[in-house]
């Protein structure tokens, strides 16, 4: 769903987008039909940017009445935020916890006309991942696209692709997933891989071929290749790429060669749509991320829509995932619920994305309090269960207390945030900090580990200019990264930086303390308008 290419053939779907009817309600209790104050409200959207929902983070229905001619439905949401619980004609079908994710629901049911509502739990606490304190908006609502698929007995839910090189050469392996109404497996099974077939007679989970001469996606270059599973009358189309991802001596590797990684943190938000932004604006992103100069982005801090990791992978550009546990503190780490959560996040975000070339690194969490014992039973959890559905990627975490930090043998690569210049210390702290880390990377017995600054910079107002370099400037932050960027290209242990980051965006839970309420420490302003910072830092990865 939501793909910048035809998924299916065969399978008929239908995107249940458009105007739906939407109801804020104090209580999780059942409502079975649309009550009559229930207003209008546009499906995929976030319900914040409607006048006078701007900080509305509480329950909310919405309503949808639809007609099939299939008794075998499948009812397959982008991603609603928080807690979604789905009913059917006032049913309960299941409820979904994790924000940005996609989930599905297959249901029996007859021909006709039906009711679907979906109640929205937009609540969070320290317990929610994100928590509440975090610092981008949690925009509520069915933010991506709603998809009713008509199918018959069998249906496939998912399919992995993965190989390994010899020389020019693939071994591929395609693990299909199925569902089925009456416990009946598939019977038949076709895969084709860049139009051939190579794979047709008795269904099977596996099936392994040999793509001979393929080109590889790499850096810039993405060569990409279809692969068409069809089982029974069921079908999915998916996009891969041929690449190696290593890590070596301090270094990052995309196909044997070390790759110098040049990037942005990038929020899936604009001002006006949140985060469901409009393809065009995607692409637009990409274009100015490009333009940059850069090779990578980091999708700080949350998995991102399908269509913009299809734009980075056929721009060859580079990509970290991460889920958005953002800045747990000592007395959340030891939670059960906090741990099953992101367990679960993980484990969809890996099964949802392992097919896209672009993401290169899974990233764990977000600065949390990786100083303490319990930061490493979560941290241990996390990266078990990436691995044992992915051992292709290299893991990550982005720490800010990396000198006290006792996770980083658990993790590939190890990403540093730093703020240096900006929160508090003089820049001159910076010789000191760079020698604190390679000591620290060595007691650690982690300097063999590449090491990406993940996150440095500073705000600036857009439009305000000085003649001196004072703070909240556009000069003051051109000035400093221009200065970091310089630094981390001389330090030997460094194999990349990623700015804080792309544009400025809407923020709320730090409170006063974000001017505007936005953190701006965009090198673009929130409409993608550049600041000084942008030529700066075009003039490091660009030039
Ligand atoms: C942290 C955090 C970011 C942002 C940044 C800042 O590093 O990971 O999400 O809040 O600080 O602007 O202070």
């Amino acid at each position: 769903m939501d793909r910048l290419f035809c998924e299916h053939k065969l399978r008929k779907t239908e995107l249940l987008d458009g105007l739906w009817k939407f109801k804020t309600v104090d209580t999780d209790d059942a409502v079975y039909s649309i009550p009559e104050d229930a207003v209008d409200m546009y499906v995929p959207s976030c319900w914040n940017l409607r006048l006078g929902l701007l900080d509305y983070h509480g329950f909310a229905w919405y309503f949808k009445e639809f007609s099939t001619d299939s008794e075998n439905i499948l009812l397959s949401f982008g991603a609603v935020s928080g807690i979604a619980k789905v009913y059917l004609d006032g049913e309960l079908l299941g409820s979904h916890y994790g924000s940005y994710t996609e989930f599905t629901f297959n249901v029996k049911t007859t021909k006709g006309n039906h009711l679907l509502s979906v109640l929205v739990d937009a609540h969070s606490d320290n317990e929610t991942i994100p928590k509440e304190a975090a610092d981008w908006y949690r925009y509520g609502g069915i933010f991506r696209s709603v998809e009713l698929a008509e199918i018959k007995d069998i249906w496939i839910k998912k399919c992995k692709i993965s190989y390994n090189m010899s020389g020019n050469n693939a071994d591929v392996k395609v693990e299909t997933d199925v569902g089925s109404f009456d416990c009946k497996s598939a019977e038949n099974l076709t895969v084709k891989f860049d139009g051939k077939t190579v794979y047709k007679g008795k269904y099977k989970n596996t099936v392994e071929f040999t793509a001979k001469n393929v080109q590889l996606w790499d850096v810039g270059k993405p060569n990409l290749y279809y692969v068409e599973i069809i089982a029974d009358n069921d079908d999915l189309i998916d996009r891969i790429g041929f690449r190696e991802i290593a890590t070596r001596n301090g270094e990052f590797l995309i196909n044997g060669r070390p790759v110098e990684i040049k990037g942005v943190n990038h929020h899936e938000d604009w001002p006006d749509f949140g985060h469901c932004v409009p393809k065009q604006l995607m692409e637009r992103d990409i274009d100015i991320i490009k333009d940059l100069g850069c090779n990578f982005v980091r999708g700080s801090h949350y998995p991102n829509s399908k269509a913009f990791m299809d734009y980075l992978d056929q721009n060859g550009l580079m990509f970290w995932s991460e889920i958005p546990l953002w800045g747990a503190k000592e007395d959340t780490l030891a939670s059960p619920l906090l741990i099953e959560r992101g367990c679960t996040m993980h484990r969809e975000m890996v099964e949802q994305y392992y097919n896209h070339p672009s993401i290169v690194m899974w990233g764990l969490h977000n600065e949390i309090d990786t100083r303490v014992e319990d930061a490493r039973i979560l941290t241990k959890e996390f990266a078990d269960t990436i691995r044992s559905y992915d051992t292709s990627r290299p893991l990550t975490y982005a720490t800010d207390k990396i000198q006290d930090d006792l996770c980083l043998d658990l993790v590939d690569i190890i990403s540093i945030n730093k703020y240096i210049g900006w929160y508090g210390f003089k820049l001159d702290a910076w010789y000191e900090f760079m020698q604190t880390v390679e000591e620290k990377l060595k007691a650690d017995g982690v300097s063999d580990k590449p090491v990406i600054m993940s996150e440095f910079g500073a705000a600036a107002m857009y439009g305000y200019h000085t003649f001196d370099n004072v703070k909240w400037t556009e000069e003051y932050q051109a000035n400093l990264l221009s200065f970091e960027l310089e630094l981390f290209k001389k330090t030997s242990f460094i194999c990349g930086s990623l700015v804080w980051q792309f544009c400025d965006v809407r923020t709320s839970a730090k409170g006063t303390d974000r001017a505007r309420g936005f953190n701006n420490k965009g090198i673009l302003n929130e409409y993608r308008k550049p600041k000084m910072a942008y030529h700066a830092v075009k003039k490091f990865f660009a030039e």
